[in-house]
């Protein structure tokens, strides 16, 4: 809780920054902003004193329409963020807004670790089921099987229960509501923003557009009574039309029970401020088709804060008498480091000057050993060589070039002729447009059995094929076959016209003589 009352009595207009709100029709986001906007002057913490902090999503663009301090920050670091505004400005009373697939997905790490950490925000996690600004992908909240865009075939993965895992983190404050349930909702908020250390809203929000009906259960006016268990502290777990049905536990086994069978006298009384997170445990599991769903709060504890602790610790390290830095360096643990000198191991192949006595190169990895000197010689005299000579040492064949409008059949007679596996082929203006080659007469010609004689080259060659020029270097040279997995890499003059091709033979024949000599 921040404990800062507001001077003046503000309103829900005080807190509504008047930009256009981009959500669609009937979005769960509305009713949200709305009871925030209401709740907030009720709550009594000044404007200047709340920061909004979201991540990405469509929930994510809740600052904008909050006049108050905000962050839109980045996909699942919103918490990230708080957790440092917090520390860094205890007052500040911070409300972190994400979506299921900001908080669970991306952001999960964090989500985990803020909730542990106990660092006093309060986390608003709008839970559509669904990835809305995205438009539509499945998010780690979707139902098995749940078909979208991003699992057209029905999703394999099993949904994560954020209660369940604000649960395991041993989260202080965890509780549920409900979009459309604004009473609920509002004193949802107020039980957060009273509450010391992090707590996790979880809010079942409908999205209109890509999951609409996801939480109808919860809604419909006809079913809602039967599908809905408010929880509240110290009461019995109790619910139907006429509250008619209960919650008994039979061993560790919640079961749902009429009233009048069993006597409430057994049913289940809520507490949610059990030292043991085993019953609101069962209580996160529960939900259709066996069980209502639990909405309220499920827990809420008293333990140490992140930021408060670590403020203790701060002051009492500033209270104490300033530390010997130089002491701390110089303690047993610390080495010194020799100054390189001229006695070093110079490295054979790329000059690094290593410290004196090293087997292997600390820049270039190469081994420094003195019998394995001569493969270094020959690695450095290659390396040196593929990045100063240019392509030009290759001596490439001259281009053996054919214009689009050539046949298949003479292009094929040609390679045969001239004992080479490509024709480089050329515009109207002389200019390379397409490569033709070996690959193609199979691949294409042969396989899809294409007519030679009535198919042009211009029809099947691979257009724009990546090129080299003279001037660069051979490394270039090899890079660029690598990267595209290439044979033959046509040379072309500043106007783009074919002069040569370089071949991956070429650059082999180049390597094998380079070893040898
Ligand atoms: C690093 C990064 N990865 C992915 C995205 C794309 N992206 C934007 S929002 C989003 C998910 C939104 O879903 P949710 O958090 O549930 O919010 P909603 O839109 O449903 O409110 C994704 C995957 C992104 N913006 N940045
Ligand atoms: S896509 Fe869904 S969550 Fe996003 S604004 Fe539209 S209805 Fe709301």
């Amino acid at each position: 809780m921040t404990a800062t009352n507001a001077p003046i009595k503000l309103t829900r207009k005080d807190f509504t920054s008047g930009l256009a709100v981009r959500w669609c029709p009937g979005c769960g986001d509305f009713a949200i902003l709305s009871q925030i906007q209401k709740t907030l002057p009720e709550i009594g913490v000044p404007r200047e004193n709340t920061v909004f902090i979201s991540g990405i999503g469509c929930s994510s663009r809740f600052p904008y329409y909050m006049n108050v301090y905000g962050i839109h920050s980045i996909h699942g670091r919103a918490l990230t963020l708080a957790t440092g505004l917090k520390v860094a400005r205890p007052e500040l009373m911070i409300w972190v807004v994400t979506g299921d697939g900001d908080a669970l997905a991306i952001g999960g790490n964090h989500f985990l670790h803020a909730l542990r950490r106990n660092i006093d925000i309060n986390i608003l996690l709008f839970n559509n089921r669904i990835y809305g600004l995205t438009k539509g992908q499945y998010s780690p909240t979707s139902e098995y099987g749940k078909r979208t865009k991003s699992s057209p075939d029905g999703s394999i993965e099993h949904p994560v229960n954020p209660i369940g895992v604000a649960i395991g983190a041993e989260t202080s404050f965890i509780a549920r509501t409900v979009d459309t349930f604004q009473k609920h909702l509002s004193m949802v908020l107020k039980r957060a923003a009273e509450h010391s250390g992090a707590t996790l809203v979880e809010i079942a929000q409908n999205c209109r557009i890509f999951n609409e009906g996801a939480w109808s259960h919860l809604t419909n006016p006809d079913t809602r009574a039967d599908n809905v268990l408010f929880l509240e502290h110290g009461k019995p777990m109790l619910f139907g039309k006429t509250m008619e049905k209960g919650i008994r536990l039979n061993g560790l086994t919640p079961e749902v029970v009429n009233v009048s069978d069993v006597g409430e006298e057994n049913i289940l009384v809520h507490d949610e401020k059990a030292d043991e997170p085993t019953l609101a445990y069962l209580l996160s599991r529960m939900g259709p088709p066996d069980f209502p769903t639990p909405v309220g709060i499920f827990r809420c504890i008293s333990k140490p804060v992140y930021d408060q602790s670590l403020m203790a610790q701060v002051k009492k390290a500033q209270e104490g008498s300033p530390p010997d830095l130089n002491a701390l360096y110089r303690q047993s643990e610390s080495w010194a480091v020799p100054a390189r000198n001229v006695e070093g191991e110079k490295c054979p192949c790329c000059d690094y000057l290593n410290l004196p006595g090293a087997d292997e190169c600390e820049m270039c990895l190469i081994s420094l050993i003195e019998e394995e000197r001569p493969v270094a010689e020959t690695r450095r005299l290659i390396e040196a060589s593929l990045y100063d000579d240019t392509v030009a040492v290759l001596e490439p064949a001259d281009a053996v070039s054919l214009p689009e409008t050539a046949t298949v059949a003479t292009a094929v007679h040609t390679m045969r002729d001239k004992r080479i596996g490509s024709i480089l082929v050329t515009d109207e203006s002389g200019r390379l447009s397409g490569i033709f080659t070996e690959r193609d007469v199979l691949a294409r010609v042969v396989a899809e059995e294409i007519d030679p004689e009535s198919h042009l080259i211009g029809e099947l060659m691979t257009r724009d094929p990546e090129t080299i020029e003279p001037e660069n270097s051979l490394a270039q040279a090899f890079h660029r076959m690598m990267v595209s997995d290439l044979r033959y890499l046509p040379l072309v003059d500043g106007e783009g016209r074919p002069v040569s091709i370089v071949t991956s033979r070429d650059l082999i024949d180049f390597l094998s003589a380079r070893i040898e000599s």
